[in-house]
């Protein structure tokens, strides 16, 4: 970790969303043949990995990723160096489900202490129900276990922020007026839209904008909507909150009805008493 350098940018607090998780695959004659030298008793292969939303390049905040496997599992720390525009991943093959634990290195601009995230491997399909788990199966049977997380820079150093902020021009930025939807209604916008970038200033008005969709480098904002192999969105995103309130409606129901309930008990027990007073 460097030493910090100029001065904290006071209030001001800049996420970036990753995506970080496991897939793993069965070995399959036809599907996923062994490659030869995997040892006998291994029976799948999979991945590891950190990367960012729709593959937009994070190595500009994150410099390095340190994967901690099984002890089983020969060198079993391994460090992943970032290379512009890649994810940090790497492939293994093995037997058995365990924890990974996986620790962030910023860049040294950054002043930031490294932080560890765990994640564990699934190698077998996993659900609440059946049906979950067989839709896995019907997948390939490759099993996906992914997360969503945003990395969340409280106060960065003004050397970071600069690093954080000057991204690159969204692609419909120099063409006039054919920008991507507007974004800022989503509330998904990261910070406040830093100068250059992934601003547009239009009649006065600051918008954020992207393209079609997807995200932009740099970009501190999810994907508007689902695409394979990219499940993170604000499409995703209003589907939980539906899942929520629908939750929270019936939620209610059962609790007037508790009320109800209890209102009816107390004028029951208020009848008996009164009775049993006469
Ligand atoms: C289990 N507690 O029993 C876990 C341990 C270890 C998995 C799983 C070894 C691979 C290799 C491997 O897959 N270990 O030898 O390279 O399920």
């Amino acid at each position: 970790m460097a030493p910090p350098t100029g001065k904290r940018v006071k209030g001001v607090q800049i996420f970036r969303p990753f995506v970080y998780g496991t897939t793993a695959k069965p070995f399959d004659e036809k599907t996923n043949p062994k490659p030869p030298g995997v040892p006998d008793d291994h029976t799948h292969s999979w991945t590891v990995f950190v990367k960012g939303i729709d593959d937009v390049d994070i190595t500009y905040w994150l410099r390095r990723v340190q994967f901690k496997l099984h002890e089983s599992i020969p060198n079993h720390v391994r460090m992943i160096e970032g290379e512009k525009g890649k994810p940090f991943e790497l492939h293994e093959t093995g037997w058995g489900e365990f924890e990974i634990a996986i620790k962030l290195y910023y860049v040294p601009e950054s002043s930031e202490k490294p932080q560890t995230l765990y994640h564990h491997l699934r190698l077998h399909p996993y659900g609440r129900t059946e049906e979950e788990k067989e839709d896995m199966r019907l997948n390939g049977g490759e099993v996906i276990s992914w997360a969503y997380e945003e990395q969340i820079f409280n106060e960065p150093y003004e050397p970071f922020y600069e690093i954080l902020t000057s991204g690159a021009m969204p692609p419909s930025f120099s063409s006039s007026s054919s920008g991507g939807p507007s974004a800022n209604k989503s509330g998904a916008a990261g910070s406040k839209p830093p100068s250059g970038g992934k601003s547009k200033e239009k009649d006065g008005q600051v918008k954020m904008v992207r393209s079609e969709g997807g995200v932009l480098e740099r970009s501190a904002m999810i994907p508007l909507t689902n695409r394979p192999g990219q499940p993170f969105s604000v499409e995703t995103e209003q589907v939980e909150i539906k899942k929520l309130q629908e939750a929270l409606v019936k939620v209610e129901k059962m609790l007037s009805k508790t009320k109800e309930e209890v209102a009816a008990k107390e004028k029951r027990l208020k009848e008996l008493k009164e009775s049993a007073g006469k």
